[in-house]
């Protein structure tokens, strides 16, 4: 099917999509300028987060790129199978949390266990996605001028040579993007039917689950493991690490850390930290999983649904056989500041060089890629980043925790909410939109800020929120923090009553002193 200079609303594309999703038809979508005699400056292989908008970036500087894809859809796996998905779930479990707690109450009826289906939400998302898939075709073509061939595996024969279904293209850079997926633990009944990861829980399930055991503690397994919870569906996590202490995740305050963590228990979840799966047991599907547990005793929990939340393995083995392209241990390939691999001329973005897996990284990693391929030196380190995660809320980090700021400064001053030694019940904060209903009902459950000082210097180093409506926020703290922004410049700001981090007023009620003190 070719589409060059053939405009496709956004409706038309969801056809297209629907029908090569459902097998109608599986040759290529073909989105070439083939009166365009220019060499191409790039080849993305991978449509993704990174893919797209290193394309976009780099047509923007007038380059020509071509992008690739094997799904006949850019956007790559955020608005198939993992972030929007992943919202959606966070959502629901945040609106049924709510109805839980004021069971009765208002105009909430009571509240049953079994109250929502996973099935159903699944299901939801599936017959709703393509509505993002065709917004990227569309974009990327008519807003964005983009060439792309969709539908169709590339293989890369050198580093500047790909083929699409016979065809070959040549560019002067390889840009890789081709992502990651879930690693499966080595366990005895991991490919029982029962098992599943984000991805095939969105393609595959056809059943309501009823019991869930989680194995793993990353990010994944404590939004999917709070959204089954909150469905009605009792849920297990089993981590050989403390949750929010795995490797992947950086700068958790533990005070933060503990108020996610309680708050899960609370909402009836089961952790179980420092325990090691064994098997995944079965008659023909998952019944459940043998455990060993941090005292060393072995237990069998009964499942139905067994979600796999382990981390990360990278798509990079083609690029290892075609180009010899170095990779670390885990198969992530390794690249420089400028996202340049060991192959001269070949790049490599997004999350195919590692974490953090996160859609800023990725398009920032795109767009590095472009600048420098347009002859723009320019270097982007994603060791420090604004991060966050949903329990039933959202939770938000930026900078240093307590305890990493007191290893490095002398002086330092804590903002929090509720303050330490502070019966929670009695102090409804943080709270804005979102939490009100919880203020005036549970006031221990609205949330938790902390604002990190160095008092010398009078820098915000850290800033740590779990509530809702706060992660706009940090986007631009972050960016402020990096900057040098003091206690005083948070005291200038204007709040918009009552902002969700409540960190200018809190930070105004202080900042007039000298020496500062706690909060
Ligand atoms: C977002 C996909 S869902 S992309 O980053 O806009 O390509």
């Amino acid at each position: 099917m070719d589409v060059w200079g053939r405009p496709l609303r956004a409706a038309e594309w969801q056809e297209v999509i629907l029908r090569a999703e459902a097998g109608e038809f599986d040759e290529p979508i073909w989105n070439v300028d083939r009166g365009d005699s220019r060499e191409f400056d790039a080849i993305f292989v991978g449509g993704g987060a990174g893919g797209r908008f290193g394309s976009a970036y780099l047509r923007a500087r007038g380059g020509r790129q071509l992008t690739i894809d094997r799904w006949p859809f850019l956007g790559g796996s955020c608005p198939h199978q993992a972030c929007v998905p992943h919202h959606l779930f966070s959502e629901a479990a945040r609106e049924l949390d709510l109805a839980r707690w004021l069971s009765g109450r208002l105009w909430f009826g009571e509240f049953e266990d079994k109250r929502a289906s996973i099935l159903e939400l699944v299901e939801l998302f599936r017959s709703g996605r393509n509505t993002a898939h065709s917004f990227m075709n569309w974009q990327s073509k008519e807003q964005l001028g983009m060439e792309y061939i969709l539908n169709a595996s590339a293989t890369v024969l050198d580093e500047h040579t790909v083929e699409v279904a016979g065809e070959r293209f040549h560019a002067r850079n390889l840009v890789l993007a081709t992502g990651a997926r879930t690693e499966y633990p080595d366990i005895p009944g991991i490919d029982l039917p029962g098992v599943y990861d984000f991805a095939s829980l969105v393609e595959e399930l056809d059943y309501e689950p009823s019991r869930c055991v989680i194995i793993g503690g990353s990010k994944v397994a404590i939004e999917y493991g709070s959204f089954f919870q909150a469905t009605g569906c009792p849920t297990t996590i089993v981590s050989r690490s403390p949750l929010m202490r795995t490797k992947s995740l950086h700068h958790v305050d533990e005070d933060l850390r503990q108020f996610v963590v309680d708050g899960m228990r609370k909402r009836g979840m089961t952790i179980l930290e420092g325990a090691h799966p064994v098997e995944i047991v079965g008659n023909g599907r998952a019944t459940g999983v043998v455990v060993r547990l941090a005292d060393g005793t072995v237990e069998t929990l009964p499942a139905d649904f067994v979600f796999i939340g382990t981390g990360e393995r990278a798509n990079s083995a083609p690029f290892v056989d075609a180009l010899g392209v170095e990779v670390d241990e885990r198969g992530f390939i390794v690249v420089n500041s400028r996202m340049q691999t060991s192959v001269p001329g070949v790049y490599a973005i997004g999350d195919l060089i590692g974490a953090p897996m996160e859609m800023f990284k990725a398009r920032k990693c795109g767009m590095t890629a472009a600048r420098n391929i347009m002859g723009e030196p320019y270097e982007f380190d994603f060791s420090e980043y604004p991060d966050f995660l949903h329990s039933t809320y959202e939770v938000t980090w930026v900078g240093l925790s307590e305890a990493e700021a007191r290893e490095r400064y002398q002086n330092v001053v804590v903002i929090q909410m509720p303050p330490p030694g502070v019966d929670p019940g009695e102090i409804p904060l943080p709270c804005a939109e979102g939490s009100m209903l919880y203020a005036f009902t549970h006031p221990e459950l609205t949330g938790f800020q902390k604002c990190v000082i160095n008092a010398d210097s009078r820098r915000i180093v850290g800033v740590h929120h779990v509530g809702y409506g706060a992660k706009d926020a940090f986007q631009y703290l972050d960016y402020l923090i990096r900057r040098g922004l003091t206690i005083d410049d948070m005291a200038e700001m204007n709040e918009l009553f009552l902002n969700p981090e409540h960190f200018i007023q809190l930070c105004r009620l202080r900042a007039g002193q000298t020496q500062l003190t706690n909060l």
